[in-house]
């Protein structure tokens, strides 16, 4: 029987990892927890516990209390909100993951996963098919929070064998969760003031080629992960996956498809230096190989899918007669270029 713990369950990953969990595993089975109380009855399916994972004995205490089979440590703060508060960030982000790494040594038979980012990557890396073991050189809080973490993990799993896996998500776009102040998040507002204003001012520039990811298939790629067998994964650091790469013009030319008078400003702002240290797009082929991962959604389909769940009516008719066919989910080589 699977015991699951997700910290920062009420963030726009948690949202939708938690009912995949529940529907897999059981909704007893699976608790949320985050700093905050949810709102709206979110979660009411199943157990929630107000859980700040800052305070270590409280951590370790939760942690110790049941034969967790698996936890999912998502709470952090993100890369633009981070660069207010480069210690606070540091703390946040590090100290959970240290107390949880160490009371895991205590843990019997617990898979732990712990999400990195693209984020690691640096103005040094590639930017063009971005692979899994180049050097990088973060230039965010963030960034060097998770650069340091995808290093303790594999050192807990080299010298203590806790099997901590991990993947280093692009930018990620849903339509239940907002996201949370990353250098991406354009991606998912455009679609929100789409709907509602027919506008909207962009913090990039327009031709700024950065990696990104529909929801689904983040989680289904958490889930894999997490199913695959331990002796198949050569990477304890964090694995690259394939994804998407547009551009915000590129994106606004795709909403145009179904909602033809969408109007778009570009005034970039501190996050531009941001996304011009991340790669422009992310090869993936350790995952593809060590536990198959093909990508799913491609970008007409993700746009069509967002504008779908959060447009009215008339949006949903529209989105309905003009669609695409949907496109076979693409190999693992098949990222969407442009
Ligand atoms: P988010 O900002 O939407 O949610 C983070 C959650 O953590 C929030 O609900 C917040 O209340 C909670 N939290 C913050 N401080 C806490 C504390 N002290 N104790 C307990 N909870 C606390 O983030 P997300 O997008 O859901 O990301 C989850 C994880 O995935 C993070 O580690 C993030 O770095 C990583 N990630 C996300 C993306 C993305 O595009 N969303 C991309 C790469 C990596
Ligand atoms: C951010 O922009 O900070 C996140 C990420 C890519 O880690 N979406």
């Amino acid at each position: 029987m699977d015991k699951i713990l997700v910290t920062g369950a009420l963030g726009q990953i948690g949202t939708e990892l938690v009912p995949a969990l529940r529907a897999k595993y059981g909704r007893e089975n699976v608790v949320a927890s985050d700093i905050q109380h949810p709102s709206d009855g979110l979660f009411a399916d199943g157990p929630y516990l107000k859980l700040d994972v800052t305070n270590p004995d409280l951590l370790q205490r939760v942690l110790l209390s049941e034969p967790w089979t698996q936890v999912y440590h998502l709470a952090a703060v993100l890369s633009a909100r981070g660069e207010n508060d480069p210690l606070g960030t540091w703390d946040i982000n590090m100290q959970s993951l240290l107390v949880i790494l160490e009371t895991a040594r205590h843990l019997k038979n617990c898979r732990l996963f712990w999400p990195s980012s693209i984020a690691v990557f640096g103005n040094n890396a590639p930017k063009a098919f971005c692979s899994q073991h180049v050097p990088h050189q973060p230039t965010t809080v963030y960034g060097i929070s998770k650069a340091a973490g995808e290093l303790w993990c594999q050192y807990y799993f080299e010298r203590y064998g806790i099997d901590v896996r991990s993947i280093r998500y692009p930018g990620l776009i849903s339509h239940t969760g907002l996201p949370g102040g990353g250098t991406t998040d354009y991606a998912v507002a455009i679609f929100h003031e789409a709907v509602k204003f027919g506008k909207y001012t962009c913090y990039l520039e327009a031709n700024t080629l950065l990696p990104m990811l529909y929801m689904p298939d983040a989680i289904r790629a958490t889930l894999e992960l997490m199913d695959a067998a331990c002796d198949k994964l050569n990477v304890r650091t964090s694995y690259n996956i394939w994804g998407l790469t547009f551009h915000p013009a590129e994106l606004v030319q795709q909403i145009r498809h179904y909602l033809p008078e969408f109007k778009v400003n570009y005034a970039p702002d501190f996050r531009q230096t941001i996304a011009n240290n991340w790669p422009s797009n992310i090869n993936g082929h350790q995952s593809s190989t060590d536990w198959h991962w093909k990508l799913g959604f491609q970008l007409p389909d993700m746009v069509a899918e967002m504008l779908w769940h959060l447009g009215d009516d008339q949006i949903k008719r529209i989105v309905e007669e003009k669609r695409p066919h949907v496109v076979e989910a693409a190999g693992s080589e098949g990222a969407y270029m442009l």
